[in-house]
């Protein structure tokens, strides 16, 4: 692209690539519209801008459509967010109760046994990364040779987590006999205090901040794999900034506030990253 922009510009452009909703997408290109230089060379990107989000806001429409009306699968739940999280159990566990709780989801919870009939889907805001929770209509007994049973199973092994629920020890054998085949670390037992913090450290995830200098840190943070240096950030951020790197300066970690780092350099959860590019 000819038209020189700003770091704020180019952070909302990498948003926008790795967006995962079509919401999502909208609030980077508004971002981006925002950002984008003002003057007669940048006319066209803006018209560009403009005409993206009006399609966007058309897929929005069309989508809600679509959810109100009989069309797609009923049972396929579509990953969103930096990670899909599960909520299995027995019949009035509190499956969609926890549900509401993580995510404000609008379920219906009732004392009466299978309430919930379709997975059920929310987003939890984790410090500004968006997961998105499932709750799988209750387990029951061979529940792979249930109707269902062998679609919903597919999504709890897809999971990047799995929360189980259960009133009774009887209960809990039952979801172990069910789920034997799942592996162990992908599941935690429902203890609600302090869950969400515990689905986080779980994750094989990190979030990291970045700011420009001077500045706050941007908000939200960016969601990356545990393991990530300097550069998978830089990565993330815009396929320049390896290129143009000269160093960072960190914040947080086992780092002295504001340390001077390369490329190289391992990031922590909670991390902030100040690029100085040339
Ligand atoms: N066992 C249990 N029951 C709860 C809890 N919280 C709420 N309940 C009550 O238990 C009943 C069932 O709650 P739901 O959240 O609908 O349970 P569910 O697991 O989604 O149940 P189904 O969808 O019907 O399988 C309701 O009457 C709730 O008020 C909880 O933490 N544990
Ligand atoms: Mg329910």
């Amino acid at each position: 692209m000819a038209t020189n922009t700003t770091v704020e510009y180019q952070l909302a452009e990498q948003q926008y690539f790795h967006a995962k909703t079509t919401e999502e997408k909208l609030t980077a290109l508004q971002k981006m519209l925002q950002t984008c230089p003002k003057h007669k060379a940048s006319e066209n990107l803006q018209k560009n801008i403009k005409e993206r989000i009006s399609k966007l806001k058309t897929d929005i429409q069309k989508e809600k459509q679509a959810k109100k009306g009989s069309g797609g699968h009923p049972l396929a739940v579509k990953k969103e967010g930096a990670a899909q999280i599960v909520l299995v159990g027995t019949t009035n566990s509190g499956k969609s109760t926890l549900l509401h709780q993580l995510t404000n989801a609008q379920v219906e919870i009732a004392p009466y046994p299978f309430t919930t009939k379709k997975p059920e889907v929310g987003i939890l805001d984790y410090h500004g990364v968006k997961l998105q929770i499932v709750e799988i209509p209750a387990l029951t007994e061979h529940f792979r040779a249930t109707e269902y049973g062998p679609a919903y199973l597919s999504i709890i092994r897809q999971a990047d987590l799995i929360i189980l629920l259960f009133n009774t020890p009887e209960e809990k054998h039952l979801l172990d006999v069910e789920l034997q085949d799942i592996p162990n670390e992908r599941l935690i037992y429902n203890h609600q205090d302090h869950l969400a913090d515990e689905i986080w450290q779980r994750l094989p995830l990190i979030k990291v901040y970045t700011k420009q200098p001077g500045k706050q840190r941007n908000y939200p943070p960016l969601a990356l794999p545990k393991g990530a240096t300097v550069e998978t950030l830089a990565n993330h951020i815009h396929k320049d900034f390896v290129k143009r790197f000269r160093f960072a300066r960190i914040w947080g970690s086992s780092k002295f506030p504001g340390q001077t780092v390369g490329l190289s350099c391992a990031l922590v959860d909670d991390d902030m990253v100040e690029f100085h590019l040339r």
